[in-house]
């Protein structure tokens, strides 16, 4: 019987706006699948999305279509780009997926029958017109900030699942298996920020958030999206419903990879709720790093560098392929540890790994055999010089790269991989069959030299396959070799499976090299050329919504004491006309009054910004923006997700008043 091996990214939020970072779990994922296939496990590899919750509900509303309707378009196009990735995932859960909904139905009812979700109060006070909670903080001069009415102190019932009582077993969990949550250093973190000073329960479920799943047995509640979610990973192999063949077969899963950020719903929530139900914890999560967009702070603003990269994925794989992506993706980032993404990075690793040291060397070996030997194999022969060494080198792959998939590094099993491809181009160096050729008495040595060069990439090559998914059957191909027979490593264990005699093409261009100077200046053009079509619509240049560097150069007190700030009230605000990002703002600072032109109509609407105070810089050169005359700033936080949050002093103040 095989091994089974069960592997899950998180489910994406359909944000839209996909960028070479959303890509990063899950070619790893897929990476680690392909590798447990060829290893003869029986692999599941699930994926999915994640598409519920008030965001998802807010943007519909405001683009006029029901939720579903807002969301089939942007799962449709994750899904085109994980086929242009060659993502092999045995199935994309949605979690609007009916199947999925009734056993998230199922999990919530069985955590309320075991006592393990109870229902409390949760006080704040209430708009009855806008059906919300605020909190004191959120009201303006004590009204409702959505309409400005009355608002009564009240309670809204809610159910809460009893996450105090699993901080300690989840200590031991950890303790019990050091293996559990990778890489260690964020164990320690969930230890001593989260769990040593204690869990509070959580709130699982919402009477203000329509777009969820409902709660069977109190249906004005709708369950939490991150319990709704997590369950994904048992729901789609059929927890919870007639036929959970798959869940039996697979769970519990052998590694959920998630990214760092949201290591805390997967390593504490997550092993809570399948504590309380009495199910199987999955055996490891590993929580990756981030790929930071832009990176050199010397050269450019951070805003410049952003802008001049190109991020989309599709647009990638069509200008380098889909290998050269995930090549990157699997080679650049050191696991588990943030990495930069820059166009010249990407172009720097094409040329350097794929084009010269991979492609040279399948190149220059297989136009040697077509050269001198009339494209037949020559015969092994007897080992001499450095032979042994690389032969060695070869038989030692398997081994190493196993090495490195167990501690769950990709990067260093590449690292293997193209150190026995640089050996061999080495040894054409040692060897120089070029002189070989020469002289008619050296012809078995020569024939020799190039059998062996052909078996190593023979190796190399299936050992590639899980990583890059089109280059190694073009290889395998020049030698006779059908990339399907080559579905395991079995054969590439072995060294002297080509047979003397069999045919060898010569390789086409695998991968050419790429002129990385005239490149990047094609691709400063093409950002150029999307900031200007924004500018002439009156929006600012499309941002991708990614993990970007935030380390900026030190300045001094000086320098920052060169910035004012004030505190503005908005008295009017309105939409730009044309414009999908640009809001009108009219704020009052003290006794004057200015316009300010910002970019947040994707996260404010007009009625919501009026009576707001918000932090503002009041001395930025005005700028036109739309042809309107901004004279300042207003500052905002932005997550990783493009989300939007105004600053605003934490007390009440009076506009006009400085902030330093
Ligand atoms: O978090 N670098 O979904 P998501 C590396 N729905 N990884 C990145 C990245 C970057 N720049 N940007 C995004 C969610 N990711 C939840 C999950 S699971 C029950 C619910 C990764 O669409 C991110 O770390 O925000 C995560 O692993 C994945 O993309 C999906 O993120």
């Amino acid at each position: 019987m095989k091994e089974k091996y069960y592997i899950t990214t998180p489910i994406y939020y359909p944000s839209g706006n996909w960028h070479i970072g959303h890509c990063y779990t899950t070619v790893v994922c897929d990476a680690f699948a392909r590798y447990h296939k060829m290893l003869g496990e029986d692999v599941f590899f699930l994926t999915g999305t994640d598409e519920h919750g008030q965001k998802i509900e807010k943007k519909a509303a405001e683009a006029g279509v029901t939720p579903k309707a807002f969301i089939d378009p942007l799962v449709a196009e994750l899904k085109e780009i994980w086929k242009a990735l060659d993502i092999n995932y045995s199935k994309f859960i949605r979690t609007t997926d009916e199947e999925h909904v009734k056993a998230v139905q199922h999990i919530f009812k069985q955590l309320y029958d075991k006592g393990e979700i109870y229902k409390a109060e949760y006080s704040g006070w209430y708009c009855t017109p806008c059906e919300s909670f605020w909190t004191e903080a959120q009201l303006k001069d004590g009204k409702c900030p959505d309409c400005g009415r009355e608002v009564t102190l009240e309670k809204e019932e809610s159910y809460f699942f009893r996450l105090s009582k699993y901080a300690d077993k989840i200590i031991k969990l950890y303790e019990d298996n050091p293996e559990f949550l990778q890489p260690k250093s964020r164990m320690n973190e969930m230890v001593n920020n989260f769990l040593k000073p204690g869990l509070q329960d959580l709130c699982v479920s919402r009477t203000s958030i329509k777009w969820g799943v409902p709660v069977t047995f109190d249906e004005k509640h709708t369950v939490y999206v991150w319990v709704d979610a997590l369950s994904n990973y048992i729901t789609a192999l059929g927890y919870g419903s007639k036929d959970d063949r798959l869940y039996q077969k697979y769970w519990p899963a052998d590694l959920h990879m998630t990214g760092k950020e949201i290591i805390r719903f997967h390593a504490i929530i997550w092993p809570a709720i399948l504590m309380a139900l009495g199910l199987p914890l999955p055996k490891q999560v590993y929580g990756h790093g981030w790929l930071l967009i832009g990176g050199d702070k010397l050269s450019k603003s951070k805003q410049d560098k952003v802008k001049a990269e190109l991020t989309d994925p599709k647009q990638l794989v069509a200008r380098y392929g889909s290998d050269a992506l995930r090549y990157f993706l699997l080679r650049e980032i050191p696991f588990g540890s943030d990495g930069v993404y820059t166009n010249e990075s990407l172009l720097t690793r094409i040329n350097a790994d794929l084009a010269n040291d991979l492609g040279n060397l399948v190149s220059r070996t297989t136009a040697m055999i077509n050269q001198y030997f009339g494209g037949v194999l020559p015969a092994a022969g007897e080992r001499e010089g450095t032979d042994g060494e690389l032969i060695a080198a070869a038989k030692a792959l398997g081994g190493n790269v196993k090495k490195a998939m167990d501690a769950l590094d990709a990067p260093l099993a590449l690292a293997e991989i193209f150190r026995l491809i640089q050996r061999a181009n080495k040894y054409i160096d040692e060897t120089t069959p070029w002189i070989l050729a020469k002289d008619e008495s050296k012809k078995a040595r020569l024939g020799a030299v190039l059998y062996n060069l052909a078996e190593s990439i023979r190796i190399a090559a299936i050992y590639l396959k899980p990583y890059i998914t089109a280059a190694p059957d073009k290889i395998l191909d020049c030698f006779g070799i059908d990339g399907k027979t080559a579905e395991d490593f079995s054969s590439a264990n072995e060294f002297g499976v080509l047979k003397a005699g069999c045919a060898v093409k010569k390789a086409p261009p695998i991968f050419p090299r790429i002129d990385v100077k005239k490149e990047l200046a094609e691709l400063e053009a093409l950002a150029a050329k999307r900031e200007n079509k924004s500018a002439a619509e009156g929006k600012p240049a499309e941002r991708p919504a990614v993990h970007e560097h935030t380390e900026k150069e030190q300045i001094s007190i000086d320098d920052f004491g060169k910035v004012q700030l004030k505190v503005a009230l908005v008295t009017a605000c309105e939409k730009v006309e044309k414009s999908k990002k640009l809001l009108r703002l009219s704020v009052k600072l003290g006794k004057e009054t200015r316009t300010v032109v910002s970019g947040i109509a994707h996260a404010y609407a007009p009625e919501e910004m009026i009576g707001k105070k918000v932090v503002m810089v009041t001395n930025l050169k005005p700028a036109k923006l739309c042809g309107i005359v901004s004279e300042g700033m207003i500052l905002c936080a932005e997550n990783d997700r493009g989300e939007l949050s105004l600053l605003a002093p934490e007390r009440d103040m009076e506009d006009g008043c400085e902030i330093f």
